[in-house]
């Protein structure tokens, strides 16, 4: 499948070219060496844009006055299947909509804070030249809007946050964004362009713990991060929300991290930065790994897709990615380029140590005290359980409705080889499985690390697999499990 590109940028990059061309500065037929004596003449609104999207870009346009028009919006909103957080936002995203301007703009910012909130807030733009980037000017109370303006004049990838006591704590609850001030003449057009940020999230219950999960102080003091997340949740941009384009198209990531403790390790899995601008400033750095960017900062990344299929944006601190939720997917399609990526071209087993598998050991206390009366336990209990197993340990790779990923890790959503052989689902969820299964019609050959679940825990996480996504309705007893087990 092709995809239509969504914006309408010239295919023509230079490769060799700089993001950021610093130059003199003009406006109509005059130039000015300051950006501070660019006068701006005409009013313009902002365009602002929800994430993963951005507004278009300045392109050749003068320097204008940019009013732009935000508001806080505090909500309960989704961290993971079962999981809800009360949210702090700029405009109802986390992260707050995306705003552009270029050199020498004077932004009139009118920063509202919705009447149903509890708290005041404000805003600390990092593109300021001013105390507290704004946020001395701009504390408002629930049912009032402020209004202050600023001109930019560095360009670079600023990231914005709300600056109100206790700082950390606004933070953490989600009110961060980016604001991009693009040089005189604008950045140098490419194909596709989103909006990514990392920030780390603090609750009292541990990683997909269900229901409400309030804010914990203690955690956040401690850098003891549950989740850690791009775009506001785990999952925002997997399946149907990854982000997309086509082989031979060039992508820009404007990446912030919100924090507000971490230091994101920035990677695409099978993807290498033919350009990033360190820091969000003007030095760009080529061929780049994996890149740092430190909480309250941004970079933009810059890559041409060469071959088609999945691509995931994770922490390279991998745990975060595989357990705390950082990891998002870029879907690239289009036709197989051979010279670029040939695929597998031999296959074997190979297996020094007699298996591949890696055995998770068992946590005995917790198998030991797990062994809740499973028979008191209604329906609607156990597949409450499970559904929080099955977000805390087997999402990561089978996909928020079980979907698994192509090529990789194989649907558990209505798959013939789930329901065809349950001891056998059971036995893989026990003690892993690698080497080659046909799925739905589909080969894979992996592996599948064991899971460090009890008879009990197991027995629930596949009753909400079978009860689900199309599967055929068995209940798994902790019984059976301890049949295969001791098998
Ligand atoms: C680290 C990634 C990973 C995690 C976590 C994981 N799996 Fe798997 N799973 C795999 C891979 C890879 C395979 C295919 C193995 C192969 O190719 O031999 C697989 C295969 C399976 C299969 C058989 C194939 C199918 O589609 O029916 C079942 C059942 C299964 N997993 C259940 C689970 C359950 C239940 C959990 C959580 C308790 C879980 N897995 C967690 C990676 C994972
Ligand atoms: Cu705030």
């Amino acid at each position: 499948m092709i995809l239509k590109t969504t914006t309408n940028f010239s295919l023509s990059l230079i490769a060799a070219g700089l993001l950021l061309t610093s130059c003199v500065n003009k406006q109509g037929d005059k130039q000015y060496e300051d950006p501070r004596d660019i006068p701006v003449n005409q009013v313009m609104q902002a365009e602002l844009t929800a994430p993963p999207n951005v507004p278009t870009p300045v392109g050749k346009r003068m320097a204008k006055k940019l009013v732009v028009d935000m508001e806080i919006v505090e909500l309960e909103g989704t961290m993971v299947d079962g999981v809800t957080y009360m949210y702090w936002t700029f405009d109802g995203t986390v992260p707050g909509s995306f705003i552009r301007t270029r050199v020498g703009d004077e932004i009139e910012f009118h920063l509202k804070n919705h009447p149903q909130n509890k708290l005041p807030h404000n805003i600390d733009l990092h593109a300021v030249n001013g105390p507290g980037g704004g946020a001395v000017s701009s504390l408002v109370a629930p049912g009032h809007q402020t209004v202050f303006s600023f001109k930019v004049l560095n360009p670079g990838l600023y990231v914005y946050h709300c600056a109100t006591a206790p700082v950390g704590m606004h933070i953490a609850n989600g009110m961060y964004g980016l604001i991009l001030v693009e040089p005189e003449g604008g950045l140098e057009p490419v194909d596709r362009e989103y909006y990514v940020m990392q920030g780390d999230f603090y609750t009292e219950g541990s990683y997909g713990e269900p229901g409400l999960q309030p804010f914990d102080m203690q955690k956040a003091i401690d850098e003891d991060a549950d989740y850690v997340v791009f775009n506001g949740h785990v999952g925002a941009l997997m399946g149907e929300r990854a982000l997309e384009a086509n082989v031979g198209e060039t992508v820009r990531i404007f990446l912030g991290n919100g924090g507000p403790n971490l230091v994101s390790s920035f990677h695409i899995i099978g993807e290498i930065f033919d350009r990033v601008t360190v820091e969000g400033g003007s030095l760009i750095n080529e061929n780049v790994q994996t890149t740092l960017v430190p909480a309250g900062g941004a970079a933009m990344l810059e890559f041409k897709v060469d071959a088609p299929g999945e691509y995931l944006l994770v922490d390279h601190s991998i745990f975060r990615a595989f357990n705390k939720g950082a990891m998002a997917q870029l879907e690239v399609y289009g036709e197989e380029n051979e010279k670029v990526y040939k695929g597998k071209i031999q296959e074997g087993v190979y297996a020094p140590e007699g298996g591949a598998i890696q055995v998770m050991p068992i946590d005995r206390e917790r198998v030991a005290t797990s062994k809740t009366e499973v028979s008191e336990m209604t329906k609607e209990d156990i597949m409450e359980r499970g559904r929080a197993i099955y977000g805390r340990t087997c999402f990561a790779c089978h996909q928020n409705n079980g979907q698994g990923v192509p090529d990789v890790f194989p649907p558990l959503a209505n798959a013939d080889y789930l329901n065809e052989d349950i001891d056998r689902a059971i036995e893989i969820t026990l003690r892993g499985k690698s080497g080659e299964i046909t799925v739905n019609g589909k080969k894979y050959n992996s592996v599948m690390p064991a899971q460090m679940l009890s008879d009990e825990e197991t027995a629930h996480v596949l009753t909400y697999i079978y009860n689900n996504w199309g599967n055929n309705g068995t209940g798994v007893t902790p019984e059976m499990v301890r049949a295969v087990r001791s098998k």
